[in-house]
């Protein structure tokens, strides 16, 4: 059987990183069967079109996952897939809360074949099966022989050939500056940055996270030898091909055991298996040096905090009273002093924010080393407990708000300000935080660092304003480059003084040239 597994487009993010579930269900797909894969960030498709695809490459099964927020145009393409007589099947975070939905259970039309609830490294195989003598169950759920709800243990992970995947689609260096970048220092021909799990869980419970209710509060590793064994298969494949490659941990707390995430840091240094990486660590984890110092030695270079907010009640009320406003500042200077970053990230429309609480915010993050900061509004996710807190308290405006996706916008009333003051906020966040002056202030206040540190914090930013401002086209880049021509004159210029009096430029693997001389 030919199998297809689907990931649809989100509008924003275009090829930056493959979703791990695609390749994860491909390695675990029994002997005999045939894996495509299809990511609509880097191969964009419409419902004709992937119609029209399945047809013609006889596609049998038809597996696609999605989040909440890209539900809709997987509904969509799962019923023009259906509508030419292929089954498919469903999984990931949404459709594990909102079966009933998928299934046409409760009223809706019926958008799935089959769903597969929870995670599914265990039942995909079984699914396959099914699929291939034509019967499907309408739900997987992976339980053990007792009926008890299973964990995959993660002990035996499967092997990613990812020395023999084709990722043609996800090379982040354009084509026709491919030839020219391959004969930069170790070559830049290809830069991709790709996902990889070490571990899963996480027991914090936040609110108005997915992830404690779906993978569970129990928290499950990898082995060491099989994390170290992955990034050296990467690494290899990049050397081999001229090119870069960085790793994003998307595990949702790296550093949850810290011992075990010391341990895994110094496998990967003993082995010469450091590559750039970047990781999700809750910033209470990273009071410990040594962690902070093996972060950086193992080739750490952005860590993503979740701060969420500087007003301790807002914690409190999304049960994140662990997260301390007070410290946050000394957490960011201990990543800098080791050229460590941060992407922080900011919830605004919580229930005691009030109009001004982007400037408030602003005013802290001006006194941190520059980062990335990123805003987004408080947004009930199915079956989190905000969701439920929300419905109780009839406050929901948009009970069902993935059916009608759109970008930054509230689904429910905050309590201190208007729902159009929220949205005020979260643009004024983006819009201070990402304009020319504001970008040439962030390099300007990293002097003391080498060019390669300043270029990537630029480079970071400029793809990170996208997240808000859409800026899909060549033309809106052009603006953009434009608009922040100072900030790129000096920094050309002062690359090209460098390497005239100092040698040449040696690239830095997270996307930023550096000097060759003295640089870390
Ligand atoms: C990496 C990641 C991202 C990446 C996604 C890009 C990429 N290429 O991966 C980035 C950083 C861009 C991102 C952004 C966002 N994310 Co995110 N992200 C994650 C994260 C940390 C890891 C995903 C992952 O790879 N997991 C590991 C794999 C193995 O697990 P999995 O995807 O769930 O797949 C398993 C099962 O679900 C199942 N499965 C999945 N798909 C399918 C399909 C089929 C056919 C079958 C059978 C089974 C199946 O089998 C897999 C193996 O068991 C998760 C949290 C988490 N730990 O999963 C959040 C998570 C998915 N993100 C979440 C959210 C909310 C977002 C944002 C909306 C946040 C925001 N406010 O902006 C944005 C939206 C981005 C966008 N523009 O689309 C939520 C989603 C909740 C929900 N109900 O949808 C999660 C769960 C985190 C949370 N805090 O709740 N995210
Ligand atoms: S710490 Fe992060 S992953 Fe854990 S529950 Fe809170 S938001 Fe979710």
């Amino acid at each position: 059987m030919r199998i297809l597994l689907y990931n649809p487009d989100n509008g924003v993010t275009r090829n930056f990183m493959p979703h791990l579930w695609m390749f994860l269900l491909q390695s675990l797909t029994p002997e005999g069967h045939e894996v495509v894969l299809i990511d609509g960030n880097a191969q964009p498709m419409d419902e004709a079109g992937i119609a029209r695809y399945v047809l013609e490459q006889n596609i049998g099964l038809v597996g696609i996952g999605a989040m909440t927020r890209m539900i809709a145009k997987a509904y969509r393409m799962a019923d023009a897939i259906r509508a030419v007589g292929v089954p498919v099947v469903m999984g990931g975070p949404h459709v594990t809360e909102e079966a009933d939905e998928a299934l046409g259970r409760n009223g809706g039309p019926r958008h799935a074949d089959a769903v597969a609830l929870g995670e599914a490294d265990q039942t995909w195989p079984k699914i396959v099966e099914d699929a291939a003598r034509g019967q499907l169950k309408d739900v997987y759920a992976p339980v053990d022989d007792f009926g008890q709800e299973s964990k995959p243990s993660l002990k035996e992970y499967p092997a990613i050939p990812w020395d023999k995947i084709n990722l043609g689609q996800f090379n982040l260096v354009p084509k026709m500056a491919t030839r020219t970048l391959q004969r930069i220092g170790d070559g830049w021909g290809t830069f991709r940055i790709i996902p990889m799990e070490s571990g899963r869980g996480c027991p914090y419970g936040c609110e108005f996270c997915t992830v404690t209710g779906f993978f569970g509060d129990s928290i499950r590793f990898r082995t060491n030898e099989s994390v170290v064994n992955e990034l050296l298969l990467l690494k290899a494949r990049a050397k081999s091909e001229g090119g870069q490659i960085a790793v994003f941990f998307i595990d949702d707390n790296f550093a949850i055991n810290i011992k075990r995430t010391k341990s895994l840091l110094r496998d990967i240094i003993a082995a010469g298996a450091q590559v750039h990486w970047v990781a999700q660590i809750s910033a209470n984890l990273l009071r410990d040096e040594e962690l902070v110092d093996l972060i950086a030695a193992s080739g750490g270079k952005w860590v993503f905090i979740g701060m969420e907010s500087i007003d301790p009640t807002n914690l409190a009320d999304v049960n994140k009273g662990f997260n301390k406003p007070g410290e946050y500042a000394a957490v960011l200077q201990r990543l800098a002093q080791r050229n460590v970053y941060a992407i922080t990230s900011f919830i605004f429309g919580m229930d005691n924010d009030t109009v001004g609480v982007a400037e408030r915010t602003l005013q802290e993050i001006r006194t941190w080393p520059a980062g990335l900061p990123i805003f987004g509004l408080l947004t009930p996710l199915p079956a989190t407990p905000l969701y439920k807190r929300l419905e109780a308290a009839g406050r929901l405006t948009r009970p069902k708000h993935w059916q009608e996706f759109i970008p930054f916008a509230m689904a429910h009333t905050p309590l201190k300000m208007t729902i159009a003051e929220a949205h005020a906020e979260v643009k004024a966040g983006w819009a201070r935080s990402y304009s020319p002056e504001a970008m040439a202030q962030a390099v300007d206040s990293l002097k003391d660092k080498p060019l390669g540190y300043r270029i990537n914090i630029f480079i970071a930013r400029m793809c990170f304003r996208g997240i808000y401002f859409p800026q899909m086209g060549p033309l809106s880049w052009l603006k953009l480059i434009y608009q922040n021509r100072r900030t790129i004159s000096s920094l050309v210029k002062e690359g090209f003084s460098t390497w005239r009096g100092r040698g040449p430029i040696t690239p830095v693997a997270n996307g930023s040239l550096q000097t060759g001389v003295g640089a870390t």
